[in-house]
C-alpha cells in the first residue's frame, strides 16, 4: 500500500519536513538490517486521537532494542512525549499509524555495529485498513518463520522482515492475500505481519511465545477481552491440518486490528464468512480501541 504523507517526522529531538527526512546510504541498518521497531495506531473519535497501548509498545520497542545492545538515548517517557509532539505537530484528525523505528546510523561498516550512533525517528501519517476486513484467503507459506535460535521472533527488529516479505509476496503471486508461517518444528506460527488465533467448539487457541511469535499486543488484547467475555483461551502447539478444520480463524495485529480468514489452502474456513466469534470479538475490540469500555479505559492515551 502506497504511503500516506503528513507533515513532519521527528528525527532525534527535530521535527523535520517529511520530504527532508533522509539518512545517509552508508546507515547501517539499510545494509544489516539494525534497526527495531513499533507500529502502533491511534483512532480519531468524539474530537481526539485516540492512542491505543502505546505504553506497551513502547515498552516492546526498548525491549526489542536490548535485544540488540542498542541503547535508546531517551527514556520511555520521552519517546512517548515525542509520538504525543508528532501528532501535534502533524495536526492529525483522522485514523493514523505511529511508527517509531530505532536504527544504527551512520558511521561504520562490517557486522560490529556498537560504535555507530543510535538514532531514533518518529513518523505518523494517516491509515485506513492493512488487510480486507470481509476476511482473507491464505495459504501455508513454502518459507518456515525464522526460528528462535536463529533469530529472535520476539524482537520487532527490522532484518526479521525480510522473512515476512518472501512469504508475503510468494503468497499475492499465487492469487491469496496473506500467508501463514509455521516454525521450524512445523506447528503453525504466525501470520507475516499478524499472530493467528483459531476458534474450535468456541474455544480460542493461539501459537506459544515457544512457536516463535512476536507477541503481539492486539493477540494480548484480544485474549483478555475474550477471557472477560467468557471464552476459553489456549496458547499451545498448533498442527497445520488443524488450520483445515477449525470453525473460524482470524489474524491480529496492529495494522490488520481484528481480521476474518475465510480460506487457508484452498479449504474453506466455517461457511467461508466470519464466524460468530470473531465477529464478536471483533465488535468489542473496536469498542476497546475507542475506550468504550470503562474497564479496558487505561489502554489510551487521548491526543
Ligand atoms: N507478528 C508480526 C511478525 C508482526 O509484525 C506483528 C505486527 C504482529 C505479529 C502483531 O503485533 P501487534 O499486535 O503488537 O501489532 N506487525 C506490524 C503492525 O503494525 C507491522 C505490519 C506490517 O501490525
Amino acid at each position: 500500500m502506497s504511503i500516506s504523507e503528513a507533515k513532519y517526522i521527528w528525527m532525534d529531538d527535530e521535527l523535520v519536513e517529511w520530504s527532508e527526512a533522509k539518512v545517509h546510504v552508508m546507515t547501517h541498518a539499510l545494509h544489516y538490517g539494525t534497526a527495531v521497531f513499533e507500529g502502533i495506531r491511534g483512532y480519531w473519535d468524539e474530537g481526539v486521537l485516540k492512542v491505543f497501548r502505546l505504553r506497551d509498545h513502547i515498552v516492546r520497542l526498548f525491549n526489542s532494542a536490548k535485544i540488540f545492545h542498542m541503547s535508546i538515548p531517551y527514556t520511555q517517557i520521552q519517546i512517548e512525549e515525542a509520538i504525543v509532539e508528532t501528532i501535534k505537530a502533524n495536526s492529525i484528525k483522522e485514523n493514523c499509524y505511529i511508527r517509531p523505528i530505532v536504527y544504527r546510523g551512520y558511521g561504520v561498516v562490517g557486522l560490529n555495529p556498537i560504535k555507530a550512533p543510535v538514532k531514533v525517528a518518529i513518523a505518523v501519517f494517516p491509515f485506513g485498513k492493512y488487510l480486507e476486513e470481509k476476511g482473507v484467503k491464505c495459504c501455508v507459506s513454502s518459507w518456515r518463520r525464522i526460528s528462535i535460535d536463529s533469530q529472535p521472533p520476539a524482537a520487532k527488529v527490522c532484518g526479521n522482515y525480510v522473512n515476512s516479505c518472501l512469504a508475503k509476496v510468494e503468497a499475492v503471486l499465487n492469487g491469496f492475500d496473506e500467508a501463514i508461517f509455521l516454525d521450524s518444528h512445523g506447528y503453525v506460527c504466525e501470520g507475516t505481519g499478524e499472530n493467528l488465533f483459531l476458534v474450535k467448539d468456541n474455544v480460542l487457541s493461539t501459537p506459544p511465545t515457544v512457536s516463535g511469535i512476536l507477541e503481539g499486543i492486539t493477540r494480548d488484547t484480544v485474549m483478555t477481552i475474550a477471557k472477560d467475555l467468557e471464552f476459553k483461551v489456549q496458547e499451545r502447539l498448533i498442527a497445520r491440518s488443524e488450520l483445515y478444520t477449525c470453525d473460524e480463524a482470524f489474524f491480529t495485529g496492529t495494522a490488520a486490528e481484528i481480521t476474518p480468514i475465510i480460506s487457508i489452502d484452498n479449504r474453506i474456513v466455517g461457511n467461508g464468512s466470519p464466524g460468530p466469534v470473531t465477529r464478536k470479538i471483533r465488535d468489542q475490540y473496536f469498542k476497546v480501541v475507542l475506550g468504550k469500555i470503562d474497564k479496558y479505559a487505561d489502554w489510551i492515551v487521548k491526543v
